[in-house]
This record gives C-alpha cells, structure tokens and sequence, in this order.
C-alpha cells in the first residue's frame, strides 16, 4: 500500500488485538459506535461459528488519530480487548511460567493441525509448542483488519462509494444469484445468517453446516466483495506493482483460509471466447464517473489493465475449510515424531459469512490506498477539491482528435 499503511499485533487468546492505520486525512469525521462496531459485529455473526463468538463483543476503543468526533492526520491507533483473555492469562502471559506451577495450565499443543500454520510454523521459528505458532495464525486477528476496513470505509463513503459483500456457497450448495444485485446489498444480506441472498439455499446450507458439525467435519464456500459507486482511473497499468486488481487480489489472498481469488468473469472466462468476455463500450449518460462512457456489461469486474473502468468491483474469494477438526487427520507428535492425530481445539464448522466481513474491510483499504493515491490531500476538504475537479472534467472534456 502507498497512502494506506496499517499493521495489526495480537495473539487469539492474548490480553487483545492492537492497530495502528496510517494515511488516513484530517477532517473525517469518526465515532466508532457507528462506523465501526457495527462492522465488527456482523465479523462475529454466521451460522456455523463456535463458542468463542458468545464470548467476545467486539469493539474498536481509540488510542490516538482522532480528536472530537474528527480524524487529525495522525496515525490512528486501536485496540479491541479479548474477553476471553480472563480465561487463558497463564497460559498466555508474557511473564516466565512458574516451575512449581501445573504445566496444564500453560495449554501447550503437540499435534500440529494439517492445514493451519502448526507445522510450517514450527519449523519456520523453530519452537515447540504449537501455540506459539496457532495463536497468531488464528483469524482472530481479523478483527483488526475489520476495525481498520472500517475507518477505511467511512472515507470511502464521503464520495459515494459503497461496499457489501455476500456469500455465493457454502460446501456444495450454492446460492441462486440474481443478475442484478441489490441497490444497497449489505442491507439485504445482514439479515440472512448466512449473508445469502438465497433464503432456500440458505436452509440447504444450514442443514450442510449441521451435518459437517455432526461428522466433526467443517465446510468452506465462497464469498462475493462488490464495490460500488467508484470513479473511473483508480490504479494504474503502467508498473506490475500499481495495478489495482493485483493489489485487490493480494489483500484478499491473504486472509486466513482464503486460497483462491478471482476478478469478475475470472476462472469461468478463461473457458469463452473474447467476444463473450469483453465488454463492449458505449455512451451512458448515467455514468457520470467515467465521463458518460461505459459498458454494456461488466464481466471485467470493474478493472481494465488494472485501472478501475466506474463499474462496480466484483472480487470472489475461495476460503478453504477451518483446519480444526474433530475428525481429527493423521499427523505426528512433535515431542517423539510417533504417529498421532492432530489437535483439536475449540473452533468454527463454518466462517465463510464472516470472511465475507473480512473481505469488505480489506477491499476498503486498498479501494482507499488507491483514491488517496489519485486524489492526494491532507484534508478532507483537500481531497474533495481534487475529486470534483476530476470528475467535473471528465464530464467536460468531451470527445475530438488530440
Ligand atoms: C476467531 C476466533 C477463534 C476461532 C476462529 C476465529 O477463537 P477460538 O480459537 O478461541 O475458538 O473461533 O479461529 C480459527 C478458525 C482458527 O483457525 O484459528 C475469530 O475471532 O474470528
């Protein structure tokens, strides 16, 4: 990112997540009450989630960056307390352990998990004890992302830019998309407890998250960000690493559990010819973003040569099934390389809703990295200037030979 930095720290079951989100302008105006617990709850939301999230209200607490109500162009810093902190303080603290203590205390693992960071972790910081390893690794630290996604979103609101997010299957059931998505899709889908705007398929797939459950199994599926309301020129073709559909793919790429990403008509286009790919260009008075040309459709996903087209972004996202399983698979004890199962530990059958969340938040912020990049400004009111400027001239320049 460019204009956007942001870093997160924070182990799943440690004292709680810490943030700090730079680039952010002056002048926005900020309550976290609002704009972002909202969005940290419905993180927590799904069926298919486990105990953890009956534990846990999640809320973004400011440190720094925002004074009054208003962001002041500083860092902004927040931390989001683990409730259940309270439960796992030894087994947890920073503090040496004590020698006369119970080692149970102390949670240790063995068995790493196929699939989560366990082994690679292991070997990679050479340690032992597979919490060292799983308590960073967990999607706990989500969260924060989601917190910074938030701030990220508020911003990216003030020039009419939205972003929702649902979910397209889950296992093998998939959802029945309409052609045409809800005007405000959030809204439609916030409600479904499985963000789908299939209420049959919905049922079908709560019956399948039941069923993994039951088989001490878990499921995946696959999510849908869509973007919309973003001006035409955001992201560039002219470097590998200016590309926005590149820099969109990568952020979603690396949410925990996500394996596959794709932009628009993505896989299912490569198997057409370019006559039934490409969308083809037209005059429409109504896309006032990109100068009144636009498309007849938007297979490309809202990304030409990785420059946003003023059509909505549709990026989807794969998330493999949670690695904790009852069912547990083979694996070895790391104490003595002997044969064993892996672990099992307190889990989710099925957070695919939830990743969705995740996924909106990390679009913002590359959505928002890349406007900051085009519009620059310190300022709220800086960056307002530049924006209408841009699109008033896009809506003058008009057409005629260089
Ligand atoms: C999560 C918190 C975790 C898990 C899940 C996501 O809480 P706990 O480990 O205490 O149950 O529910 O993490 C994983 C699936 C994982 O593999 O680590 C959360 O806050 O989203």
């Amino acid at each position: 990112m460019r204009r956007i930095r942001f870093s997160t720290a924070g182990e799943s079951h440690g004292r709680g997540l810490v943030t700090i989100l730079e680039g952010i302008p002056a002048g926005l105006t900020l309550e976290m009450a609002k704009d972002v617990d909202p969005d940290l709850k419905r993180r927590q939301g799904g069926y298919g989630r486990g105990r953890r999230m009956q534990i846990e209200s999640d809320q973004a607490e400011i440190i720094s960056g925002v004074r009054l109500g208003e962001t002041i162009g500083s860092p902004i810093s927040m931390l989001i307390w683990n409730k259940d902190w309270e439960n796992w303080s030894l087994a947890m603290s920073p503090d040496p352990p004590d020698p006369e203590g119970n080692p149970k205390a102390l949670k240790s693992l063995y068995l790493p998990r196929p699939g989560h960071a366990d082994l690679v972790g292991l070997l990679k910081y050479d340690r032992r004890d597979t919490r060292d390893i799983l308590e960073r690794a967990s999607a706990r630290e989500t969260a924060a992302r989601v917190a910074c996604g938030g701030v990220c979103r508020k911003l990216l609101e003030m020039f009419g830019i939205t972003i929702g997010s649902h979910v397209t299957s889950i296992g093998a059931i998939e959802a029945n998309v309409p052609e045409v998505l809800p005007d405000n899709l959030n809204e439609s889908v916030n409600v479904s407890e499985l963000r789908s705007l299939d209420p049959d398929a919905t049922t079908r797939m709560k019956k399948a998250i039941d069923d993994a459950k039951e088989n001490g199994d878990t499921l995946g599926g696959v999510f849908e960000v869509v973007a919309t309301g973003i001006p035409v020129g955001l992201g560039s073709y002219v470097t590998y690493d200016s590309k926005l559909d590149g820099r969109l793919a990568g952020a979603v790429m690396s949410i925990q559990a996500i394996k596959g990403v794709e932009i628009g008509a993505g896989f299912s286009g490569a198997f057409k010819p370019g006559s039934e790919v490409h969308d083809p260009i037209v005059t429409d008075k109504m896309a006032k973003k990109s100068g009144g040309i636009g498309r007849k459709s938007n297979r490309a996903g809202g990304l030409e040569g990785g420059v946003t087209t003023g059509y909505p972004i549709v990026v989807k996202a794969a998330m493999k099934p949670i690695s904790t399983l009852r069912k547990r698979l083979p694996s070895i004890d790391m104490r003595d390389g002997s044969v064993a199962d892996a672990a099992v530990e307190r889990s989710d059958v099925c957070a695919v809703p939830a990743a969705a969340v995740v996924g909106e938040a990390m679009v913002a912020l590359v959505l928002a990295d890349a406007f900051l990049e085009k519009f620059g400004g310190d300022s709220i009111a800086e960056i307002t200037r530049n924006f209408d400027s841009y699109v008033q001239h896009l809506e003058t320049r008009g057409y005629g030979e260089r």
